[in-house]
């Protein structure tokens, strides 16, 4: 009937669409002092890139301010931030990521 969902006899509301969880962009931002090697390793151990791909993203946010290093579900992209941002702080790197929604 044009609904996303049946009301069936045990008041269970099934649904016929399946819901996709909003998913958070994790921006890397620039800074003039953080390590340009120590941005290339947080990208290959914490987001799963390959060292080339890692380079290139890490220079694009070198060159234009900020980049995407990875896309995941909140809780997921808030967790990466803080465990990122600790682990920069550790090695006395002022280095910054925040999470935002996409579209
Ligand atoms: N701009 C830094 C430098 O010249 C390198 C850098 C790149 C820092 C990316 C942070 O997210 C960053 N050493």
């Amino acid at each position: 009937e044009g609904r996303t969902g049946t009301l069936e006899r045990t008041g269970t509301l099934e649904r016929t669409t399946t819901q996709r969880p909003r998913l958070y962009r994790v921006l890397l931002l620039n800074d003039d002092y953080t390590p340009m090697e120590f941005v290339v390793e947080v990208l290959r151990s914490y987001f799963r890139k390959a060292e080339s791909e890692a380079q290139l993203i890490m220079l694009a946010v070198h060159h234009k301010g900020q980049g995407v290093a990875g896309v995941y579900t909140r809780d997921v992209a808030e967790t990466k931030v803080a465990q990122v941002m600790a682990h920069a702080r550790q090695q006395g790197h002022p280095l910054r990521l925040v999470a935002e929604p996409e579209a």
